[in-house]
């Protein structure tokens, strides 16, 4: 997020993009409603279902599943079109507004309606209640992202953001509500496959950053690896791992993947579930740490697998990281219970077999302590310096002294300081930065401009256009020594910059001349390193609409994509509608987490929510002659179907079946439930809806599609 949950408060009108809010974050809605109420904020919900969330909107806008960025540069294109855009943002702040202009220039409100569906009205009555209604918060979560264009989409939210200058500013922002308490955590840590932590990426600059942190030399490192090659290549993501088992497509990899630990993750989450299960039971090694089995012990019929139950998260103390970038410290309330350990003995266990735990413990006497402590000195890109475990802990201790409405302390020990000292916080005086790119404060308390990442200056390949990066004049913190635009600070210690001086010395003297150590540039609109350099429309893989398969088409085939092949143009058929006429969609409920291991084993959740079910329009149901409550098949093109209860409800449309993802147990007709050890099956189970999760792939991040497949439906 670039502003704050709490910093919603100040929206005067908000538009969340594939966010259920009420059901995802309750208690976000404190915020969004107090903009409602108090500023009497208009909320624009665009979902193809009526979400809980959609009924406080005053508007609800019924979107395609797939086609945000299509209504997206329509906003755009409506509010250029009315000179509404925000002239002196742009041209202070933004790059690459010229080229995407011309393409949004195509998306005609018309065009617009024939894509998503949305009528013409309604996207010149949004466009207008945006632009007349500034600052606005826009939120986007999985709705978003989970497209084989997913990357494109929210592109195409952030340009919006920046053609109303909503950037950098109380009450505006792109606010991307993430998904478990530390994942942001977790991102910043890079627990992905193509990066180090804390976004340095996989090249030998990196690797040698990173070992100078950690004490450890370059070349022992090297060493763990078959060949220095694999370092820098990127890795399988959690989404296709199960293809280095399979091997049925194409993989990149010298052997393929034989072992498997799943360290907190509850399987049945992974689309194309019965290809995970037929992987599951060809690993030879396959290992569970978890507080619950999971369904991947059910699905697993193999004798490959060890269960090694850890502690939940109240047996053990550390820090983590919210949604809002602000960093909490958890303290431990009893000592694991039963014969669970928490997941630091684990790993110690697991490093010390593995014979490398003086290097790994190099930095880390007094655990998690030092582990903050040595992640945060390396992770200067994003700023995790000046959080050190005493400061975050006085945080947790003078909760009552921040204010509600800015996120500061007002007196006491924390005075001045931002709650969770919100990254970045650039050193152990800073007081964390609340809201990113605020120019109107000085960096030192908080502010900071546009970050300079892709040069100084850029020619466009299409018109040839040449234009500067940095930020123009005039544009600057309150007592910057550079009074405009300004590259990021390197060569002050010799051979270093910013991201890459441990001395920090680098950090402290921008930060002493009143200038951000990343530099002060503009926010691009176009990413020329992309294949859509500016964000369009492409039909999704399974599209309901030959028609604009033609027109949108998806993007070539793509090799090595993350060490597998990936289908894109191969596979969009646009005959395949005429067997599957409906599309899929995914989500959540309130009383279910993820892959629902903890909560479906928790008696008043299971209670509250028992059964897994699909959302079908009353309308439909008749004309497939199904009644309320009635079981159907829903198939899948990859040959996949689950037996699953029709819940009859106006909230999705004739074309459209929505699944929680939460339930598993059951697989295409069949229970594994007494496959659980004994005693440790949960409350309730049902069929896993990403067992019908059709195939498909974000182009850039491989996130899968699994919110806009196609399907069939039959009575059972
Ligand atoms: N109770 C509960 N809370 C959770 C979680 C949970 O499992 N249970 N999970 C956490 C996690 S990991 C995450 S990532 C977040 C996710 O939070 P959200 O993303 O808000 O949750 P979802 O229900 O997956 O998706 C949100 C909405 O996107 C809509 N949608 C589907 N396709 C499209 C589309 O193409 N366009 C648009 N505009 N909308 C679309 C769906 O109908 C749905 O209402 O929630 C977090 N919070
Ligand atoms: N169809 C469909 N599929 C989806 C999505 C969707 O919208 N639709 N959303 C996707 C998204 S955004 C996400 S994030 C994933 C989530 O997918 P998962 O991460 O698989 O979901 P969870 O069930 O939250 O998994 C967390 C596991 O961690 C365990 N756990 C809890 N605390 C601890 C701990 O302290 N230590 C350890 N070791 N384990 C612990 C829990 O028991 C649980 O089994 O699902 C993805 N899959
Ligand atoms: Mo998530």
């Amino acid at each position: 997020m670039t502003n704050s949950l709490n910093d919603m408060r100040h929206a005067k009108s908000l538009i969340f993009i594939g966010s259920n809010a009420p059901e995802a974050h309750p208690v976000s809605m404190q915020h969004i409603l107090h903009a409602k109420e108090k500023n009497n904020a208009p909320i624009i919900v665009v979902d193809p279902r009526r979400t809980k969330l959609a009924a406080k909107a005053s508007d609800y806008v019924r979107i395609r599943p797939g086609t945000d960025a299509a209504f997206m540069m329509g906003l755009v294109h409506v509010i250029i079109k009315n000179g509404w855009e925000d002239k002196e943002f742009i041209r202070t702040r933004v790059a690459g507004f010229e080229e995407m202009a011309k393409v949004a220039e195509t998306y005609t409100p018309e065009e617009v309606e024939n894509i998503t569906g949305i009528p013409v009205e309604q996207t010149l009555r949004v466009a207008k209640t945006l632009a007349k209604n500034r600052p606005t918060s826009l939120t986007w979560c999985m709705g978003g992202t989970q497209h084989s264009i997913g990357s494109s989409i929210t592109r195409s939210f952030c340009i919006l953001q920046l053609v109303l200058g909503n950037m950098g500013k109380s009450g505006g922002g792109t606010n991307i509500f993430r998904g478990h308490d530390n994942v942001q955590g977790s991102t910043d840590m890079c627990i992905l496959s193509h990066s180090l932590p804390a976004y340095y990426g996989l090249s030998d600059g990196a690797w040698k950053h990173w070992c100078r942190v950690w004490g450890v030399e370059y070349e022992w490192m090297v060493g763990r690896f078959k060949e220095k090659k694999w370092m820098n290549k990127k890795g399988f993501t959690l989404s296709r791992w199960y293809e280095g088992v399979l091997q049925t497509e194409k993989i990149h990899q010298y052997t393929p993947i034989k072992a498997m630990i799943q360290w907190g993750c509850g399987s049945n989450s992974n689309s194309q579930y019965a290809r995970v299960k037929q992987a599951y039971d060809k690993l030879d090694l396959l290992v569970v740490v978890d507080p619950f089995p999971t369904m991947t012990a059910a699905a697993c019929e193999s004798d490959n697998i060890y269960l090694l139950p850890s502690s939940s998260q109240y047996e053990t103390s550390g820090s983590v990281t919210s949604t809002s970038r602000q960093i909490q410290w958890r303290q431990k309330v009893v000592d694991p219970i039963h014969n669970c350990k928490d997941d630091y003995q684990i790993m110690e266990l697991l490093v010390k077999k593995l014979g490398f735990a003086d290097e790994f413990y190099k930095n880390i006497k007094q655990v998690p302590e030092d582990i903050t402590l040595e992640l945060g000195r390396g992770s200067l890109t994003i700023g995790y310096n000046g959080q050190t475990p005493e400061r975050i802990k006085k945080h947790m201790e003078n909760w009552h002294t921040f204010d509600i409405d800015d996120l500061q302390a007002k007196g006491g020990p924390c005075d001045g300081e931002y709650y969770g000292l919100p990254w970045p916080c650039w050193t152990e005086d800073h007081p964390g930065t609340p809201i990113l790119y605020d120019v109107s404060k000085p960096v030192a308390k908080g502010g900071l401009p546009f970050r300079n990442r892709f040069g100084v200056e850029k020619t466009y390949d299409a018109s040839g256009r040449s234009e500067d990066l940095l930020a123009a004049e005039g544009v600057y913190n309150p007592g910057s020594e550079v009074e405009g635009g300004y590259p990021e600070f390197k060569d002050v210690v010799p051979g270093t910059n910013w991201k890459t001086d441990l001395s920090q010395k680098t950090i402290k003297e921008a930060i002493a001349k009143g200038m951000a150590p990343f530099g002060n540039a503009r926010a691009r609109c176009v990413v020329w390193n992309f294949p859509d350099q500016v964000p369009i429309h492409r039909e999704p893989l399974h599209s309901p609409r030959p028609d604009l398969i033609a027109k949108y088409p998806t993007y070539k085939d793509q090799q090595d994509h993350f060490r597998v092949d990936t289908r894109f143009e191969s596979e969009q058929d646009p005959e395949l509608v005429k067997e599957f006429p409906f599309v899929l969609t995914t989500g959540r409920m309130v009383e279910h987490m993820g892959a629902g291991a903890e909560t479906r084993s928790n008696q008043y959740l299971a209670e509250l929510q028992p059964e897994m079910y699909a959302e079908v329009n009353p309308r439909l149901a008749n004309d497939l002659g199904v009644r309320d409550g009635e079981m159907i098949w829903i198939s899948s093109p990859e040959g996949s179907k689950i037996k699953v209860k029709a819940f009859l409800t106006e909230r999705v449309d004739t074309k459209t079946i929505f699944l929680p993802y939460h339930f598993a147990g059951i697989l295409q007709g069949k229970s594994y439930v007494e496959n659980y050890p004994e005693g440790t099956a949960p409350f309730v189970s049902g069929e896993s809806g990403n067992t019908v999760t059709n195939y498909g792939y974000d182009i850039i991040t491989q996130i899968q599609a699994t919110k806009d497949g196609l399907c069939k439906v039959a009575k059972a």
